[in-house]
């Protein structure tokens, strides 16, 4: 028997594990996150499911099906979280997984096909700036590359994989072969209106917009803020300023792109001094491969155009990119007739928001089924959902589940 209570209960005992008073902030490799996924594990295990940490810091755990070594329909979602985060955004995903997986167990089910549960280490790309790095491994096109990135403090990957006891080297181990993996589907908040707006519980993914993310750094002469006539600055901020505002416009010149300058950093950062150096993300989403890399180009012209204008020089750097992938058909169709039988309306909707999946489309097809959540609110502590969403989310996928049947 599924119990949304349960769901809504673990939602919030893994919102505890935060590095944030007050709030939710819980990143890739961190103290919080090892308490997190350690909750998760144990939670698998309650589920009748073989749980374990992977090498990447994944929660990994299988079900076996009618017989031993069976493939599997995999499914999950991440457990880090953005800062100052709401508790469903990846959370849910998971949890709702394994809430179905103990109903089966519960009654005694074994299918024709096993299934996995994934909890993610790292999907936001928070701490590292790259993102998906758990998915990416479980997938096969984790790039080795990304070992050596650092975060704020100057730790590489490496470092950090290491102090959490892991071995970086037995990463590329995890890459699953296409065979073991039927299809990959992924419950999440909606962390848009549109399911609200229209008084919808949930709906059927069709596709994930690619994203492009950038690094722009801006480097003018720093001086004293008292002395240095306004003519002779090379002021590394106001040129920043200017670049955030292209951005802006660039993005708002068509109704499918959104673009986002999340993080700047000024050095030094002094009152009394002219920021010398400017370091800021921009984050560039579109349906279209061809509509997200015409606005990035126009973006990085508009950026050097700025840095020429004010004698400041401009670096850009792609952090990372991921064409949009379209969830496959055999699935939404499965996923909605769900819906159908669960006796509630269908809605299919594309995602604005980047997921697991997005990596996962290298080895396996997708799905993904969407739960409303409150006034569309995501990437903040306002982030909220209903039990009964919660239930009428976990109420499909275990449809889903039960009627999942193998492509033809
Ligand atoms: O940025 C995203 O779309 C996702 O939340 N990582
Ligand atoms: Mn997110
Ligand atoms: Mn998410």
């Amino acid at each position: 028997m599924l119990d949304p209570g349960r769901i809504m209960q673990r939602c919030d005992a893994l919102a505890r594990h935060s590095e944030l008073p007050g709030g939710l902030t819980r990143v890739f490799l961190s103290r919080e996150a090892r308490a997190a996924t350690d909750l998760v594990l144990g939670w698998m295990r309650e589920a009748g499911m073989e749980a374990k940490l992977d090498a990447i810091g994944n929660a990994q755990a299988r079900y076996e099906g009618a017989r031993a070594g069976l493939p599997c329909l995999m499914m999950g979602s991440h457990l880090d979280t953005v800062r100052d985060a709401g508790k469903y955004d990846g959370m849910l995903g998971v949890i709702t997984a394994i809430e179905c997986v103990q109903a089966l167990n519960a009654a005694g089910k074994r299918l024709p096909f096993a299934i996995e549960i994934v909890g993610f280490g790292d999907e936001e790309g928070v701490r590292f700036g790259t993102t998906l790095l758990g998915s990416r491994a479980v997938a096969g096109i984790f790039d080795q590359g990304t070992l050596h990135a650092k975060d704020a403090s100057g730790k590489s990957m490496r470092e950090a994989l290491v102090e959490f006891g892991l071995d970086p080297n037995r990463i590329s181990a995890l890459a699953r072969k296409k065979q073991d993996v039927v299809a990959y589907a992924e419950l999440h908040i909606e962390q848009g209106p549109v399911l609200e707006a229209e008084g919808l519980a949930v709906g059927v993914v069709t596709a994930i917009n690619g994203f492009s993310r950038l690094r722009a750094t801006l480097r003018g002469v720093a001086g004293h803020a008292g002395t240095v006539p306004m003519k002779l600055r090379r002021d590394a901020l106001t040129a920043a300023a200017e670049c955030v505002l292209a951005v802006e416009r660039i993005a708002k010149g068509h109704p499918d792109v959104v673009g986002t300058v999340g993080r700047i950093e000024v050095k030094p950062g002094a009152i009394n001094v002219i920021p010398g150096e400017v370091g800021f993300t921009v984050d560039v989403r579109a349906p279209q491969d061809e509509l997200r890399t015409r606005s990035v180009a126009s973006i990085r012209a508009e950026i050097e155009s700025v840095c020429k204008k004010r004698d400041v020089r401009g670096e850009i750097e792609t952090l990372q990119e991921f064409g949009s992938t379209a969830c496959s058909p055999w699935l939404m169709d499965q996923m909605e007739n769900a819906v159908k039988r669960q006796g509630l309306p269908v809605r299919r909707l594309p995602s604005g928001a980047g997921h697991d999946g997005m990596a996962l489309r290298a080895i396996t097809d997708i799905c993904m089924l969407f739960v409303r959540c409150k006034g569309g609110i995501s990437h903040s502590p306002l982030e909220s959902i209903t039990e009964a969403d919660a239930a009428a989310g976990a109420k499909v996928l275990f449809d889903f589940i039960e009627h999942f049947r193998l492509p033809a």
